[in-house]
């Protein structure tokens, strides 16, 4: 049986992870989540699987290098899959020191306490460990808007204090794998959506807004350019690449799905009133009334758009859920999990909500 350590397991992405890893191997695999509980991470996230035996979480910090240095000796890992991170580029903009902080140090002592309890005497490693740094496009800076892709071997170019953290962190695990062989693969994604997105992230903050009314943002001219992936793809490919892949590459993983955000924006709009029925009344709340451009965010890049032509060639995944498939099933999780977003937006992220939106002039 092999046994995953998952960090960030109760972030968006991880917790998709760990159900999609549940739902592929069953009881065929033992899944210990690491985790701090940052305001980003929930365990209501993984409520319907946290009784399994072959499941356990740990809540501690990833700079926390005795907390790390024990779960490895205490178990027997054969993957590590690195999801920890602060993952929201306007939160970098605001304060980035937590980010360097968890971003790359973090990165660091995972791969040093992982380097340590896979390496033997004479430098090679235990039998099929690997670690996958999970990574962004975002650490290849920013596109023209009428052409180009991001490659793997496009030059790193980080803009924001989020980007240059991500690529910080990439650039330890690759100089891991080629000062000590260590066995790796990073993988680039570009920007995901689905169930389980704290809304502060654009999407699920367009859902929640619309539902009750209010305004919806869009930073600058809403003509940026972001390339969306829905989440259970992103977990298939990470699958897929620890399985599959050549150890000590880079695969970039993209749902070849470029929208500009006023597009994303009206899509949601058109898909809530397809979807709400017309004794609804939040289906007159969710106009385009709502739509309110505001000042820009800070070193905003123009577009991003992901060439997975690699991990297709090398392995054969390819994005399988559509947009428009993907946004009806995100905004009907998001319907069906109303005492979730009310849990996510109460407290603390009312003070984040006015802070960051309050100071943006119309
Ligand atoms: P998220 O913010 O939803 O989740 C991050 C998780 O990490 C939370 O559960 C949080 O509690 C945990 N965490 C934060 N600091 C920690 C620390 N010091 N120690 C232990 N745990 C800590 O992020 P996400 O959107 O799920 O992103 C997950 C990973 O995927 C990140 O590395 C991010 O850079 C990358 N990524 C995200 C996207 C995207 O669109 N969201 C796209 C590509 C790559
Ligand atoms: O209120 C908003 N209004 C708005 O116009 C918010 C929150 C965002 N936006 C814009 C900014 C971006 O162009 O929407 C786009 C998407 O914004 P985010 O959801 O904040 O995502 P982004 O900045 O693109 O970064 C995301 O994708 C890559 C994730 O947060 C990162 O973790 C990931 O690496």
């Amino acid at each position: 049986m092999r046994t995953y350590l998952v960090t960030g397991g109760a972030g968006f992405i991880g917790s998709n992870y760990i159900h999609y890893m549940f739902r592929k191997y069953g009881d065929e695999i033992k899944i210990i989540n690491v985790d701090a509980l940052t305001y980003a991470g929930n365990l209501e996230n993984l409520k319907s699987i946290e009784g399994k035996q072959n499941y356990s979480f740990i809540k501690a910090d990833i700079c926390d290098k005795e907390a790390i240095r024990e779960i490895f000796a205490k178990n027997d890992i054969d993957r590590v899959v690195h999801f920890a991170a602060e993952s929201h580029v306007d939160r970098s903009i605001k304060n980035p020191e937590v980010f360097v902080r968890t971003n790359v140090l973090g990165t660091a002592v995972m791969l040093n306490c992982a380097k340590e309890a896979w390496e033997l005497p004479d430098g090679t490693y235990k039998e099929d460990k690997k670690f996958l740094h999970v990574s962004t496009d975002e650490v290849y800076g920013s596109l023209e808007e009428d052409g180009g892709y991001f490659y793997e071997t496009t030059p790193y170019a980080p803009h924001s204090p989020y980007s240059a953290s991500k690529a910080s962190s990439d650039m330890l695990v690759r100089s891991y794998m080629d000062t000590y062989h260590f066995p790796a693969n990073i993988t680039n994604c570009s920007n995901n959506y689905g169930p389980y997105q704290f809304p502060e992230k654009f999407i699920p903050l367009v859902i929640n807004n619309a539902l009750q009314g209010k305004k919806l943002p869009v930073y600058g001219d809403g003509k940026n350019v972001r390339d969306w992936l829905y989440v259970e793809d992103h977990a298939k490919a990470i699958d897929m690449v620890q399985e599959k892949g050549r150890l000590f590459e880079t695969y970039n993983i993209g749902g070849h799905n470029e929208k500009q955000n006023i597009e994303i924006l009206h899509i949601i709009l058109d898909t809530l009133q397809e979807m709400l029925a017309d004794d609804d009344p939040r289906k007159k709340l969710a106009t385009e009334e709502l739509i309110t451009y505001v000042e820009d965010r800070k070193g905003h890049d123009r577009r991003y758009a992901i060439a997975p032509d690699k991990i297709k060639a090398e392995i054969g995944w390819e994005p399988e859920t559509m947009f428009k498939e993907g946004i009806r099933r995100t905004i009907k999780w998001y319907f069906e999990n109303e005492e979730w977003m009310k849990n996510a937006t109460s407290g603390d992220y009312q003070k984040y909500y006015a802070e960051m939106y309050n100071a943006k002039s119309e």
